[in-house]
């Protein structure tokens, strides 16, 4: 039994004095008037719609002709939150694309620049890859606290070290092949690209394997993740001092007490009388393996589309010109992107916030953004109903055509036609009619991947406000909405369909959403007119 010191002995840092000095009593009056912040007002994300937070019913009220039984139904409130209008496009994807692309290609610009710079005999020697080294600080602009921590940093890798430094970002990079201005810069560039022989159509090709974002996330609801792990290690800590006679366990009103005893009571933080509090800061400070940055996971991420996945996905059909145009022809532009990953759309929500607030940042006024992620289940959900109560499809229904006998969405209407509803393969991303929320294609076209893992057994949630059910271990990620390949049945707003995480698919895209904060109007209390009014308002980029 390791021994536990005491640790809180500091409590006399407690004290309150009012004999002398105003304390700020002027400005307060003596009144509660509270810590003011930043103004905020909530903006309107460029491409999003605002969906008033409610209840609604969800799952399957109808027939499940399927009979799969997954989706009964279940009361749950969501909160309101911002949707983006469409599934993301192709050409808002290649926005991430290119920025990892260059961040990548300019950090191994910069590490090669440093290697020469270290090991010039002409350090004053300037042009040619040198341009891109990394950017020093300049110190004289930094506050007390940037330039403690700059210098102050202990890097565990070289990887780290890099990621740390600041890229120069305003000299610009050549691709061209005649304009390389040296041989290292050729070296490092032409690196990324596939060698000649392994090129198909003569084209130059990046070796986009070679393009990875290094997609981070905290890990706290995981079986893995801090909260199981902390719990774990208390029950084990409780348990061992059960053991060794520290305390005693009395049960009382249902809920375990612990009687200390005097030479247990010197061990613990906080030992109150009968009570026991360990505290997250006392296990941290005992266990390493707590502290919240070992579950600061990582993955590397491959951000290229799998372009292969329309030759994969359909065998024997021809489909050689989507396989080499979809994702970066200008005929597809506006159009859906597909063969991303769940991973690859989780990595692009955290590219977009980190990039917005990189923004914000800049703007003295403007307070950072609440994060872009994948919209839960239920969030999907509520969002494809558009505001109806029990519709079958995004507009209602039970049919699949409008009143003029034309097809409201795109999927496979007739056994083995994808076409008869004018559309093949997919279509733009705003086609068709939008939804009472203003948001397109939330039946067919493609489907989305949601944030929600998929298990068979129904909804395995208990609480129904705003719920969700990711677990880590789940590989299996559910998809929505059905698209251009399904039938009917996909597009209903309550069924559920799944793929894994890390299967890419022709027919599977996203679409984020970002967190509301402010005065949470629902749907009962905003009129559709305020909905109407708030939608309207265009996001411009000024
Ligand atoms: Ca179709
Ligand atoms: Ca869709």
């Amino acid at each position: 039994m390791r021994k536990i010191k005491k640790i809180l002995q500091l409590v006399t840092f407690a004290v309150i004095v009012f004999s002398c000095g105003s304390g700020g009593l002027n400005k307060s009056k003596g009144e509660l008037i509270g810590v003011k912040g930043k103004k905020y007002f909530p903006e309107k994300p460029y491409g999003m719609v605002l969906i008033p937070g409610g209840s609604y019913i969800m799952g399957k009220s109808d027939d499940d002709i399927a009979s799969i039984e997954d989706a009964p139904t279940k009361t749950v409130t969501v909160r309101s939150f911002y949707m983006d209008e469409t599934e993301i496009t192709n050409s808002e994807y290649r926005q991430f694309v290119n920025w990892t692309r260059d961040s990548v290609l300019r950090t191994a610009l910069a590490i090669k620049a440093e290697e020469i710079l270290q090991s010039d005999a002409n350090p004053e020697s300037t042009g040619g890859i040198r341009e891109y080294a990394f950017i020093e600080a300049d110190t004289s602009q930094l506050s007390v606290y940037d330039k403690w921590k700059l210098e102050n940093e202990v890097y565990e890798s070289d990887d780290e070290y890099y990621a740390n430094q600041t890229l120069n970002w305003d000299v610009d990079l050549i691709l061209d092949r005649n304009d390389y201005p040296d041989n290292e810069y050729l070296e490092v560039v032409e690196s990324f690209f596939l060698a000649d022989d392994k090129v198909f159509n003569e084209r130059r090709t990046w070796d986009t394997e070679k393009f990875i974002y290094r997609h981070k996330y905290s890990d706290v609801t995981g079986s893995k993740g801090y909260m199981k792990r902390m719990q774990e290690r208390k029950d084990d800590l409780v348990n061992a001092l059960l053991e060794e006679g520290y305390i005693d366990e009395t049960t009382a009103g249902g809920f375990p007490t612990y009687t200390f005893y005097e030479d247990g009571r010197d061990l613990i933080e906080d030992a109150v009388e009968d009570r026991i509090v360990i505290t997250d800061k006392f296990m941290q400070s005992e266990f390493p393996d707590l502290d919240r940055s070992k579950f600061i996971r990582e993955v590397p991420v491959p951000i290229y589309p799998d372009t292969t996945v329309w030759i994969r996905d359909f065998k024997y059909s021809y489909n050689e010109p989507m396989h080499n145009d979809y994702f970066w022809h200008d005929a597809y532009s506006e159009y859906p992107v597909v063969g991303v990953t769940w991973f690859q759309a989780s990595a692009f929500c955290e590219w977009r916030t980190l990039t917005k607030n990189a923004y914000q940042k800049t703007k003295k006024k403007k307070s950072l953004v609440p994060k872009f992620r994948l919209p839960t289940e239920a969030e999907w959900e509520y969002a494809a109903r558009g505001g109806l109560q029990g519709g079958m499809y995004p507009w209602g229904g039970p049919y699949t055509k409008n009143d003029r006998g034309c097809f409201m969405a795109n999927f496979k209407p007739m056994r083995g036609d994808y076409a008869v509803d004018q559309a093949l393969y997919t279509v733009e991303a705003n086609a068709y009619d939008p939804n009472g929320y203003s948001l397109y294609n939330m039946a067919g076209n493609v489907s989305e991947w949601v944030n929600s893992s998929y298990e068979s057994e129904a909804y395995d949630f208990s609480i129904t406000m705003n719920p969700n059910v990711n677990k880590e271990e789940n590989n299996k990620k559910v998809v929505r909405g059905g698209s251009w390949k399904d039938v009917k049945y996909y597009l209903q707003v309550s069924s559920r369909d799944y793929e894994y995480a890390n299967q890419p698919r022709s027919y599977i895209g996203f679409r984020t959403v970002h967190e509301f904060l402010g005065a949470d109007m629902t749907a009962n209390t905003m009129t559709n007119q305020t909905i109407q009014k708030e939608n309207n308002k265009r996001s411009t980029i000024k």
